[in-house]
């Protein structure tokens, strides 16, 4: 299991006790995004997670299945604390792949999950003071921070999952690349999966999830993969390249459990990922050395 940032960490641990109660690798990956999403702590997915424009939290969740090559995702969905269980019902109870906004909202309450506020007060006074910070890029801020990880089972399966609320002072109704698959993630079964956090425009313009997957389809490793695709986008859009809040890293791991990642630029904090084997070893955190 590879997850993005330190709190990957508390994502790794979940997953590896539904693994040792010989869960099912979707369980594991729903249930260690659940832990993050839960935790109040963490200011960039699920509860407490950092508001749009109107001030309201509208948050983005996809899951991929590489044994079934199916995947479920949610867009811009309030209220809700566990937008990855949403989109794991999307995947398993719908033929379709994304809900957003009122519908998504509709499916959910149908199915009963339970509704409540998910700002609190003390995200709530950040937030102003961060529209007032921030005007001077095109992206407003560096609050951003994404939830993603790529999990692999004993039979060699493959799954993907990401949570978000996405950029701060986003406009209502704005999806990232994180309910878009093959932008803020994608798997294949046969060759691996990657995933995204960063400014998820850059992800989306660049199909970057599928492009790193492809990559590896040709060979080449998963840190490799990752540099390439952020190679490319710096080439395309130079701009990146000199606007400090641009930024983007991926992970990614390969069929044969290699894994790998690369980030454009270290903001306020390092770009970490954590990464765990089988259940009985916890979870180490490793440094990525950032491109620019
Ligand atoms: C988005 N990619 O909504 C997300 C935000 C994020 O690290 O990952 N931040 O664009």
């Amino acid at each position: 299991m590879i997850a993005t940032w330190d709190y990957g960490v508390e994502l790794c641990v979940a997953a590896q006790l539904v693994f040792a109660k010989q869960g099912d690798l979707l369980d594991a990956l729903e249930k260690g995004v659940n832990v993050v999403e839960d935790d109040p702590a963490v200011h960039s997915v699920g509860y407490n997670g950092l508001p749009n424009d109107d001030g309201i939290v509208q948050l983005d969740a996809a899951i991929m299945d590489g044994r079934t090559h199916r995947a479920g995702a949610v867009g811009a969905l309030e209220r809700i604390k566990n937008p990855i269980s949403v989109a794991r019902k999307v995947m398993e109870r719908t033929t379709h792949v994304l809900l957003v906004g009122a519908g998504a909202n509709a499916f959910a309450k149908k199915l009963k999950f339970p509704e409540q506020e998910l700002l609190s007060a003390e995200v709530r006074t950040e937030w102003k003071q961060s529209r007032k910070t921030n005007k001077e890029s095109f992206w407003r801020d560096e609050h951003h921070d994404t939830v993603c990880a790529i999990g692999m089972d004993a039979k060699g399966d493959i799954a993907t999952v990401v949570s978000t609320s996405g950029l701060s002072n986003k406009l209502s109704g704005r999806l990232g690349d994180s309910p878009l698959i093959g932008a803020g993630s994608y798997c294949d079964n046969e060759i691996g999966g990657a995933a995204a956090t960063g400014i998820g425009e850059l992800a989306i313009r660049n199909a970057a999830s599928f492009a790193i997957v492809e990559r590896m389809r040709a060979g080449v490793d998963p840190t490799r993969a990752c540099q390439e695709i952020l190679e490319r986008i710096v080439k395309k859009s130079p701009e990146v390249k000199t606007d400090p809040k641009a930024q983007l890293a991926f992970i990614a791991m390969n069929k044969a459990g290699e894994v790998g990642a690369a980030v454009l630029r270290t903001q306020k904090k390092v770009f970490r990922y954590a990464l765990s084997r089988g259940t009985k070893t916890p979870p180490v955190l490793v440094d990525v050395k950032p491109m620019v």
